[in-house]
């Protein structure tokens, strides 16, 4: 291949803006609707970059009622982000109503009947994480409402993660990057954020997550709440084997979007169980859980409880539960294996 060829096959560079618009225009039938939509997640991205990037400076952190050094009330970073989000997503009139982990219940944006989407999000996860400036993120998915005649109700959002339409996540980490799909057939992209232009460039095309990895990762302070099953994979998965490239590594930073995104480019197994404290597992189901299944699935790599495919569940409430194993799918096929009786 010359290097005239490979350069034009890459699109490496181009900006998640081009990306998106290109998406639409490979859809002759589109409204811009959607487009509008992945441009206002974009937006929100830039905008929570830039408080992230400033917290310790700007007194940002802290807890709300504090007051900063000018006497003003002091805002929770997460709650910033919520609200930043709801406002670039309530601009265009498009999205219908949200969801947030920040809000017991679902937020109407607009009634008209035209705004045929609802988004759902966690909007700065990892939270135990920002007074140590340790990565975080943004998680996001986007459904279409199956009747929209009238108002967007809880039954819009109460749909399987397999009906998801895109999603992705903003790691704010040593860079700021935007992860996102549409699903399998458009692949999974990432786009790195260059703060002296204000863009993000696609900087990792068609991400493929590697058939094993080398690491684990899960609360291992959680060993006397775990299972038999997942105490017998823990065993096993230090077990000195080189055949089977045991023992693994572990890596845990405890900020869900910077272990799955590890996890994501390097391969190996992420796993938050059920355990007898928390019987339906820590993490949420429809904006932690399924925007990663979705990730996951179209990279390549699987999803699951330990015995089900996160993307069939079928949610009854806002704010459920479930145990979550994301990764390669060699690896996760041999937990869901322990967690079968091996
Ligand atoms: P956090 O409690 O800091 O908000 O979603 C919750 C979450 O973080 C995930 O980001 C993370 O993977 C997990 O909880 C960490 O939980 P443990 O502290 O129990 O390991």
């Amino acid at each position: 291949m010359t290097s005239e060829t490979s350069r034009e096959s890459s699109r490496v560079g181009i900006t998640l803006e081009t990306y998106i618009l290109e998406g639409m225009m490979g859809h002759p039938a589109a409204t811009g609707a959607f487009t509008s939509l992945l441009n206002q997640v974009a937006l929100a991205a830039k905008l929570i970059t830039s408080k992230v990037r400033r917290a310790g400076l700007a007194n940002v952190l802290g807890y709300t009622g504090q007051t900063n050094v000018q006497g003003e009330e002091v805002q929770k970073l997460d709650e910033v982000a919520n609200e930043t989000l709801i406002q670039a997503l309530g601009r265009r009139g498009h999205c219908a109503a949200i969801a947030s982990e920040e809000m017991e219940e679902v937020v109407l944006l607009h009634k008209d009947p035209r705004a045929r989407y609802v988004m759902v999000f966690d909007p700065l996860d990892g939270s135990s994480n920002i007074d140590v400036n340790i990565s975080i993120g943004t998680i996001f998915g986007i459904l279409r409402r199956h009747d929209h005649s009238g108002p967007a109700t809880e039954r819009d959002f109460l749909l399987p993660g397999k009906e998801l339409l895109a999603a992705g996540y903003i790691l704010y980490g040593s860079s700021t990057m935007v992860v996102l799909t549409t699903g399998a057939q458009s692949g999974v992209h990432g786009f790195t954020y260059d703060p002296t232009v204000g863009e993000f460039f696609l900087s990792h095309e068609n991400i493929r997550i590697p058939d094993k990895g080398k690491t684990y990762s899960i609360n291992e302070g959680n060993y006397p709440l775990w299972t038999e099953p997942v105490r017998r994979w823990n065993a096993w998965i230090k077990e000195d084997d080189k055949t089977t490239g045991r023992p693994y590594g572990q890596r845990y930073v405890g900020s869900l979007v910077a272990d799955a995104h590890r996890t994501l480019l390097k391969g190996g197994i992420f796993a938050y169980p059920a355990d007898t404290k928390s019987h339906d597992g820590k993490l949420r189901l429809l904006y932690e859980a399924n925007p990663f299944a979705f990730v996951f699935e179209a990279a390549g790599g699987k999803a699951t409880t330990g015995t089900d495919r996160i993307l069939d569940i079928v949610p009854t409430r806002l704010h459920q539960r479930t145990p979550l194993v994301l990764g390669s799918p060699r690896d996760v096929d041999i937990f869901e294996e322990f967690m079968r009786g091996r």
